[in-house]
């Protein structure tokens, strides 16, 4: 989509710091970051949000799903935990038309959710 900004980071007109990127998902590190780790994955292909998910996007949803204790890893959080956070529409606070899985931690998250 041309005036959707993730889809313009996954083209690279725009710059991220991005940590990964193949042929289904890119991941790179969040403007805003709330946490010392904030990075956020997601499709390649536009999808407006997880509403948009049918069973042909399953090979990017289950990468988006996989990537994540790969790059917890890398960012030596994944012992420590982290929390996975997919923002879908209105009530979900959901900011960025372009789906996107927020990867955080490096520190304690405050419970419960909400
Ligand atoms: P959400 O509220 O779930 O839609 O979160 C959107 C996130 O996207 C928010 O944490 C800030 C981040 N973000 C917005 N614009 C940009 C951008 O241009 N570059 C990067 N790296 N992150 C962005």
């Amino acid at each position: 989509m041309t005036d959707c900004i993730f889809c313009k980071i996954v083209a690279g007109d725009v710059p991220a710091t991005k940590l990964y990127q193949d042929e289904l998902v890119t991941a790179f590190r969040d403007i805003n970051p709330l946490a010392p780790t904030h990075i956020l994955i997601i499709p390649n292909v536009h999808l407006a949000s997880a509403n948009d998910l049918a069973p042909e996007h399953a090979a990017a949803a289950g990468r988006m799903l996989t990537l994540a204790p790969e790059l917890a890893r890398q960012e030596h959080i994944a012992e420590s935990g982290y929390r996975l956070i997919l923002n879908t529409g209105a009530d979900g606070r959901q900011e960025v038309p372009h789906m996107h899985l927020h990867l955080l931690g490096g520190r304690r998250m405050q419970h419960p959710l909400g």
